[in-house]
Order: structure tokens, then sequence, then C-alpha cells
């Protein structure tokens, strides 16, 4: 018999125990950071005595590292290892040309894949599972992260990434996969199909492992509606700067947190105007300093992301057990937000109202037009195919909308199939307009 795979830690340590490594591992990390010799940081640290920073505490002494770093260091200022130290790069698509470059050492690598068998885990996952794996392949996180996750917890992975859903499909009926890890939106891809196909109760899957997009509790719904048979389906967060998938995720007995690997990331949430620790519990931007990472470990990085730290004491999902720091699932970014005559919108309150209403289906797009001097807000979405009116809902829909984010919203409904379905990548569900070319078309 093959020996058994080493089992992993889904339970974290006790608070006491986990303060104190995490001070030990902060204060070795900035001495290191302070000596590598990666002029980056020999700069950023300047001033800054090591021995001063001895605990958690002492986080806000030190300074952030935001993505534009990233971008100013390209392709690879930021190591701190020696090139024959590292063995492998990711790489996150940048939306202003250059993409930003992230480095591994074995041991990265290795850490990488334990806090993807924890999340894995968590989410229900065993050594006997198929792990169908329709995240992208290649410089983009999400394939490989969870590939070697699944590897290391035992499983059997399909490394199927995105895109030709028909094989995936295929794959999935005959091989009996339990679990599925994609997006949210290809996910729903692969639902549908399999029901257009009459395949559905073909299949076994019943765990979904999405992320890399942001999706609401709308959207979870819709999600488990159109798998059905008790799909579950769970968040799962991360970002390349950081690692890339496994930084954090969601337990099915414990649905809405997302559980922080904080042995090896470190979680803050501070003011995203004045980068000013946010008052316990309240919402602001998370901010993540790599514990443990060897090539490019990353301090104080200001991830963009809007949660806020949860409650564990007195807290009935405590009898869990377990130990990790529990943050909100995302409500956005503080990027994501858009500005329309004046009002402050998030995509996802949008996103609520559309997925309240039930003759809305799961693919929608928002568009700014802004050729005007107002900015007006457009929202293309496909209908359920019982919804026979599309005119009447548009416009029942587009009240809602005012009613939720106070301004007026011009809803179209499109027949059901009618909108591009995203196979690989993020979808993309807002756009600006700046001219005549409709960015729908
Ligand atoms: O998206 C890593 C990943 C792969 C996470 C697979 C989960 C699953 P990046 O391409 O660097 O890395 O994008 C990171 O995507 O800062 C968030 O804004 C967003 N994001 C990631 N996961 C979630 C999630 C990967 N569960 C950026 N909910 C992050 C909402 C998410 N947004």
């Amino acid at each position: 018999m093959p020996a058994p795979f080493a089992p992993v830690d889904t339970t974290g340590l006790p608070a006491a125990d986990k303060r104190s490594k995490q001070d030990e591992l902060l204060n070795a990390l900035i001495s290191r950071l302070a000596t590598c010799g990666n002029p980056f940081w020999t700069e950023r640290l300047d001033g800054i005595d090591p021995a001063s920073i001895s605990s958690v505490d002492d986080l806000p002494l030190l300074p952030f590292t935001v993505k534009q770093d990233l971008r100013d260091q390209y392709p690879l200022g930021m190591i701190t290892t020696p090139m024959e130290a590292t063995t492998r790069i990711h790489a996150s698509s940048g939306t202003s040309g250059k993409p930003t470059i992230v480095a591994y050492t074995p041991n990265d690598l290795a850490l990488w894949a334990e806090v993807n068998a924890r999340a894995l885990a968590l989410a229900g996952t065993r050594p006997e599972d198929i792990l169908h794996n329709g995240y992208g392949y290649g410089l983009f996180t999400g394939g490989l992260g969870l590939h070697y996750g699944g590897e290391r917890l035992g499983c059997t992975v399909v490394p199927v990434s995105g895109g030709n859903t028909a094989l995936q499909l295929q794959l999935l009926e005959d091989l009996g996969s339990r679990i599925l890890s994609a997006t949210p939106s290809f996910c729903l891809v692969l639902a549908e199909r399999a029901h257009a196909l009459g395949i559905r109760e073909r299949l076994s899957v019943e765990v979904g492992i999405l992320g890399a997009e942001p999706w609401t509790e709308g959207m979870r719904k819709r999600v488990q509606e159109a798998w059905g048979g008790g799909f579950v389906a769970l968040d799962i967060y991360g970002l390349s700067e950081v690692i890339g998938p496994g930084v954090a995720m969601e337990a099915p007995d414990d649905l809405g947190a997302l559980n922080v690997f904080d042995d090896h990331f470190l979680p803050e949430i501070v003011d995203p105007d004045t980068g000013e620790p946010a008052p316990d519990g309240e919402f602001g931007e998370l901010v993540i300093t790599t514990l443990t990472k060897e090539a490019m470990p990353v301090l104080r990085y200001r991830t963009g992301d809007i949660t806020r730290i949860l409650p564990c004491e007195g807290d009935t999902v405590r009898s869990n057990s377990r130990n990790w720091t529990r943050i909100a699932r995302l409500t956005g970014r503080a990027d994501d937000m858009l500005i329309i005559r004046g009002v402050n919108v998030y995509p996802r309150e949008i996103e609520d109202v559309l997925m309240d209403d039930a003759a809305v289906g799961t693919n929608y797009a928002i568009v700014v037009d802004r050729r005007g001097s107002m900015a007006e807000l457009r929202v293309r979405a496909e209908a359920t195919s019982g919804t026979s009116n599309l005119v009447d809902s548009a416009e029942r829909i587009s009240k809602a909308v005012a009613d939720r984010i106070r301004i007026r919203a011009d809803v179209e409904l499109v027949p059901e199939g009618s909108m591009p379905r995203t196979e690989v990548g993020k979808v993309k569900r807002v756009y600006e307009q700046l001219d005549d070319r409709d960015p729908l078309t």
C-alpha cells in the first residue's frame, strides 16, 4: 500500500500560540527584508530597526506595499532570494499593459500546495475524491494553485483548465468527479450546458470551490439552484501578489465567512482612504503580510478588496473549533466603485437586485455611458426561459435598481442564451462607453 497523505491542518493554532508564532515570524520577516540586500526593501525599510518590530501590534509602524510597487519593480525587482533558489513564476494580467510577476521557491510552492489542500479539506474534499479543476492553467495562479493543493491532499486532479465545455462535461460524467473548482461564472456555464444536454442527473458533482471573481449571496443561490441536487457553492479567496488561491476559504458549516490561513497570511483591515487601522469589526480594505514566503514576500500589501474581520467570541459558529481569523466574503473592491451622477454605486448592489428577480438569469452586463456630461447607467440582462413579457419585467427591475441605488438605470432584458458566456478567465461585467461604439456588441 502506498503511504497515506499527511493530514492537513484545517483548525489552526489556538489564539495564544498563534499569536506568539505570528510575532516571531513577523520579526524574522522584517529582519530578513532589511538585510537581504534587495534595494527596494532596503529603501522601504530605511529607518526601521528590525529589533523594534517584536509583535503584530507593531504592524502599523511598518510601510505598506501596493500593486504599483510590483509594477515599478517589474519584472522581478522585489525578489529577495537568488535566482537559483526560485523555480516558478506566475503573473496577473495588468489592466494597464504590463502584468505583475510573482516568483516562488520550492518552499513557497509547498506552502501554496498546503494552503490549497487546507482550503479543499475545509470544503469537505477527501483524498478519495476526484477534483475537476476548471481554473485556467498557465500564468494565472488559479489552475496550478488548486492543482497542487488537490495533489497534496491526495485527491485525483483533472487538470482540465477553462474552456471546452463539452469535453468538461464528458469528463465530469465519465470520471464522476465530486468536487469542481472554477470561477462562479464558468461553474454556471457548466450547469447550464449540463441541463441543456439533459445530463445533469448523470453527474456526481456536489461541491463548487468558486473564486477569483466577485460573487454575491444572490449569485450563490443561483449557482446552487442551477446545479440542484444539494450542490454547495463555496467561496475561495486569494490573489497572486500574496500567493494565488488559498489565502482564505469558506467552510460549509460557516457560510459567509472566509477562514484566513493566518499562520502564513497576516490580515489587517484599514481605512481605504487614510490607511489607518479600521476599528474592530468595521468594513475596510484588506491588507495582508506574508509571514513565511521566501522569494517574494509582501509587507502590509493593500489588496484593494473590501471586507471586515468577523467576531469570534460568543459566536455560535465557533463551536466548529477552528481558530483561523474569519473575514466576511468580499463586498467588492475599492476601485470597483462607480460614480454615477455623484452617487457611489458598487456593481454588487446591481447584482443583488438582479439575482433577486426570478425573471432574470445569471448573465448580465453593466454599461456606464460617459458620452454625455452626466454618466448614464445601462444594464443588459438575460431573462430566464419562463419570462414572457421582457419589457414589463425590465421596467420592474429598473424600478428595483432605482430603489436600491437611488439612480435610474436603463434596464434591457434579452432572451436567454443571447449574451456571450465566459469560458476562459474572469468574467467581465462592467463596461465604460466613451463613444458611439456599444461595448456590448
Ligand atoms: O484570482 C487568485 C484566485 C484563483 C483566487 C482562483 C481564487 C480562485 P488574481 O488574478 O491576482 O488572483 O486576482 C486577485 O481577484 O484581489 C480580488 O479582487 C479578486 N478575487 C479573488 N478571489 C475572490 C473571491 C486570483 N473569492 C483578485 N471573491 C483579488 C471576490 C475575488 N473577489
